[in-house]
């Protein structure tokens, strides 16, 4: 049986036709070359023969000798598709009736649409459900979840607060519809496992590059699209310092953000990968270098990151409890100007623990054994690693 797939190229294209090559079938593509050289198939897998043609130019001959037909190509619902509507409409809605039609004329018929077939499936699944043990086991791990937020919350750390708190200070003083916004250190993977959302708009966290700087020009964009929802920055000391000037355009433009600068001093987040990975959290703390040491491991810098705000135009409120943080955030939420809280935390205080593994490859080559030592491990956990598919 010979199956021609358009698309063969994208995202779903180059799961299917390797699958389908491997299940006995004949297997022709369709792709413009969006993506170049097949580069959406792993190394070594089956690549198909395919046509390098727009969909728009599809001939009667093209579908030849073929049985049957899934049509994937088509340019994608995200801003790409945007970027020229009538070129969206011409290959998505004029392309898909054209190959319908030349697929009636070739007499392959429709077997199924993938739309109808959703529906029907959900009709199949209405009123099916797990079983009530599974059900059991999902609430009871839920609530024992969220007893360790609420003890993150509530930990009364001392002399400064450890980064849950400010968290779940931040987490109160949102509103149900409010929106939290970081990008990159030691918070996302916290507020991943920490921040009760609400509202399937409450969590944007740039995770697809975790890229520092992200946070404020981020947040300034998030106001932009939902200015009717308050937005919370979230961004740690190493972060702000990377793009702080964003909070210029904020003023500008009077687009209000309450920004919550977590202050620890350096890079918590790498200095805590660093030390795990036998490192000992090198260039990871702001501070000067040592006469003696030739290291930096001197006094804190003495940085002001809340005087570097308000000389950007923020309005800025300094805590240094986790009172006084709260009193803070209701102010900031009250104002209708934007507002950096500024408060410091506790640098190696780290949140709950997630149980996961990260596959970061440590040196083969080092002179330390610390650094020796998280090779081995490294190679003992590499053995347990599975792929998914
Ligand atoms: C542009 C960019 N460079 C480097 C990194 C790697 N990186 C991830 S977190 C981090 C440190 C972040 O420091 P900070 O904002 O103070 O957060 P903390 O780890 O202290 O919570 C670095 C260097 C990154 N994610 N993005
Ligand atoms: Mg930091």
């Amino acid at each position: 049986m010979r199956i021609f797939v358009t698309g063969t190229e994208g995202y779903l294209g180059s799961l299917l036709a390797p699958e389908l090559v491997r299940r006995g079938y004949e297997v022709i593509g369709l792709d413009t070359g969006y993506y170049k050289e097949r580069m959406l198939y792993r190394n070594g897998e089956i690549t198909p023969l395919t046509l390098a043609k727009d969909l728009r130019h599809l001939e009667a001959d093209d579908l030849k000798g073929i049985d049957a037909i899934v049509h994937m190509a088509e340019l994608s619902n995200d801003p790409a598709g945007q970027l020229a509507p009538h070129i969206t409409y011409e290959i998505n809605h004029k392309g898909s009736v054209r190959l319908a039609e030349l697929a009636k004329h070739a007499g392959i018929s429709v077997v199924a649409d993938a739309r109808q077939t959703l529906e029907e499936l959900a009709e199949a699944l209405r009123g099916w459900s797990v079983d009530p043990e599974y059900r059991a086991a999902a609430t009871r791990a839920r609530n024992e979840w969220d007893a360790i937020v609420e003890r993150a919350y509530t930990l009364g750390h001392a002399p400064l607060p450890a980064q849950s708190e400010v968290i779940g200070a931040v987490n109160e003083a949102a509103g149900p519809r409010d929106v939290v916004v970081c990008a990159a250190g030691s918070m996302p993977g916290d507020l991943h496992k920490l921040w009760r959302t609400r509202d399937p708009k409450g969590y944007h966290v740039e995770y697809g590059f975790s890229c520092m700087g992200y946070e404020i020009a981020g947040g300034l964009g998030v106001k932009l699209a939902a200015p009717d929802r308050e937005v919370f920055v979230m961004v740690g000391d190493g972060s702000y310092l990377m793009l702080a000037q964003e909070l210029v355009t904020a003023v500008q433009e009077n687009v209000k953000l309450v920004v919550v600068l977590v202050q620890n001093h350096g890079f918590a987040s790498i200095g805590r990968l660093s030390e795990s990975l036998g490192s000992q959290r090198f260039g990871t703390s702001y501070r000067y270098r040592s006469q003696s040491s030739g290291r930096l491991d001197g006094g804190v810098l003495p940085v002001d990151l809340a005087a570097n705000a308000e000389s950007l135009g923020a309005h800025v409120l300094r805590a240094g409890t986790v009172d006084e943080l709260r009193v803070a955030l209701a102010k900031a939420k009250e104002s209708e100007h934007t507002t950096v809280v500024y408060v410091e935390a506790d640098a190696m205080e780290a949140g709950p623990d997630s149980e996961a593994w990260w596959d970061v490859p440590v040196a083969e080559v080092a002179e330390l054994d610390s650094t020796r030592a998280a090779r081995e491990h490294y190679e003992s956990e590499k053995k347990a690693q599975r792929m998914y598919l």
